[in-house]
């Protein structure tokens, strides 16, 4: 029997433990409903990675396969990978569960690299590497007895000299090992299969949000900055966020998957009659296109957990207009299809700023992370009292009479946006050259409106900043100021001014309970 024969249960151990990780990672994958498992996240990178004309050979070479081929490349690879680690496993245990957990991580980087990964879509890859890693030190000791089985009965030399006949205990090793290697194969199949059934799932709801682009009783709109609205400065922020690169907080550790067919919205409590809406009757009320910048209580000083987008949708007062809510009605508890709540004051869905059950985010069908189907957006308010995704049940109430899911634990009933601003550029701790130095950011107080943004340098008197232009009251709006800058460190600060007066305040205090305050502020080295 040559050497090379010898290795094959060595080689099938890997296999089958990295079967079973991409196996349990599907399935981990398919319940998170994210609908990005470690493999597609590595053929991402792999794209990600790969010089253009590369990948426009591989597009034009596979067409439309050209993702099935990547994906069957990353296997590929993989299953190379795993060969090797399972011969490893036979001779040193541990290095072969190194090198194991080592391509976990590496394909961990890959997941944890795209855009709009949350620290638990790393729970499938470290579930899947964790069983590989696991499951490879049984599979590498029976495969390494059935290896010397076969060497013992091939090779007199290898005879024991002993009277027990090798063959029977090669024929126990053989069979232990086969067993091993069919439970896992087993296994693997059956989570990836379920993985790939609940995963089918999340396909079946992207694919509606194309059907919904079409049904809409009017195509979305091009999403473009209003014109004088973005300045343009280098390494600033746009001022349309991306819808990729848009903030997402939830407490959905498997997002709701929502058809449209399916969605219905209640409205009822304090109404004059309860209405329920089907998909199809929200948007026939009739659809407008707002810009409104969405921020999160939770957001610090300085920090990102805020995004601008054209949303398209359905104004809320439209909807309770078709209920009547009671005049001693002060309150709305919206209720997410994963009974997420949160409270809404009333007269802010009322008093005609443009509160809108949004179905279209920037020109596209809402993502399914951002609240596919519908979700609300009210400008003015921060996110944990107004923006609940995949809103299914609006209860008209009263203040006294309802707790929502963070007003249960100590945040404020009431939030409404603080007055904030942020220094984009330069960066805190760049280096920059001395002269004319761009400094430049946003400033948001949604539905007030940013009247002036001021600046100072190492606590000097504060200088009036240029801003950008905007189309209401409800965005942020851009701002720069051109430094003289001199030699040596300096800091800088900013802060805003209401369109109703109201100067920022320089009191630092947390985002708990109702918003963080303070000046933001940037240190930098000015060189000569
Ligand atoms: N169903 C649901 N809706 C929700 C939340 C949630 O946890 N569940 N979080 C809210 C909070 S705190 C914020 S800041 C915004 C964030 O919206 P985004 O993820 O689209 O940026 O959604 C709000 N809507
Ligand atoms: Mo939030």
């Amino acid at each position: 029997m040559s050497r090379l024969s010898r290795l094959w249960p060595a080689a099938l151990a890997g296999i089958l433990a990295a079967a079973l990780g991409l196996g349990v990672a599907e399935l981990l994958a398919g319940l998170l409903n994210r609908g990005i498992t470690p493999v597609l996240a590595v053929g991402e990178a792999v794209i990600e990675l790969s010089p253009t004309w590369l990948t426009e050979w591989a597009i034009e070479t596979f067409g439309t396969a050209d993702k099935a081929v990547l994906i069957g490349g990353v296997v590929l690879v993989l299953a190379v990978f795993a060969e090797a680690i399972g011969v490893l496993a036979v001779r040193h245990r541990r290095a072969g569960m190194l090198a194991a957990a080592a391509l976990g991580v590496v394909a961990g980087i890959a997941v944890w690299s795209r855009p709009d990964a949350v620290p638990y879509d790393l729970l499938p890859v470290v579930a899947g590497a964790g069983a590989a890693v696991l499951a490879l030190p049984p599979l590498a000791r029976r495969a390494a007895a059935e290896s010397a089985g076969q060497r013992a009965g091939a090779d007199p030399t290898l005879e024991p000299v002993d009277a027990t006949p090798a063959v029977p205990q090669a024929r126990t090793d053989r069979r232990a090992f086969l067993q091993a290697a069919g439970v896992t194969a087993a296994a693997a199949v059956v989570a990836g299969a379920a993985g790939q059934l609940l995963g089918g799932r999340r396909r079946a709801v992207e694919a509606s949000r194309t059907d919904v682009d079409v049904a809409l009783p009017r195509p979305l709109p091009t999403a473009e900055p209003v014109p004088g609205a973005d300045l343009e400065v280098d390494g600033g922020e746009p001022w349309l966020t991306p819808n990729d690169d848009f903030y997402r907080i939830d407490t959905a550790l498997s997002v709701p998957l929502i058809h449209p067919d399916d969605w219905q919205l209640r409205v009822h409590g304090m109404v004059d009659q309860e209405v329920v809406l089907g998909f199809d009757d929200l948007v026939a009320l009739g659809l407008v296109d707002r810009w409104v910048t969405l921020c999160c209580v939770s957001n610090s000083v300085g920090g990102n957990l805020i995004g601008n987008a054209l949303w398209t949708g359905v104004r809320v007062s439209d909807v309770l207009g078709l209920a009547g809510p009671h005049a001693d009605a002060d309150a709305v508890l919206s209720t997410s299809h994963d009974g997420w709540t949160c409270g809404t004051p009333l007269d802010v869905l009322t008093d005609g700023r443009d509160s809108i059950f949004a179905v279209g985010m920037n020109g596209e069908p809402l993502a399914v992370e951002h609240g596919f189907p519908v979700r609300m957006v009210v400008p003015g308010l921060y996110g944990y009292v107004s923006a609940t995704k995949w809103v299914v049940d609006l209860e008209v109430s009263r203040f006294d009479e309802i707790t929502a899911y963070w007003t249960s634990r100590g945040w404020s009933a009431r939030g409404p946006v603080k007055v904030s601003s942020r220094i984009d550029v330069p960066r805190s701790g760049a280096a920059v050259p001395s002269g004319q130095v761009a400094v430049a950011g946003v400033a948001w107080a949604q539905h007030r409106g940013i009247e002036a943004v001021e600046v100072r340098v190492d606590g000097g008197p504060w200088q009036k900043a240029d801003l950008g232009e905007v189309p209401s009251s409800d965005t942020w709006r851009q701002w720069v100021w051109h430094w003289d800058a001199a030699e040596g460190r300096h800091d800088l600060e900013v802060r805003a001014i209401t369109a109703d007066g109201e100067e920022q305040t320089g009191t630092e205090r947390p985002p708990a309970p109702d918003g963080a305050t303070g000046w933001h502020g940037v240190s930098v080295t000015v060189q000569g």
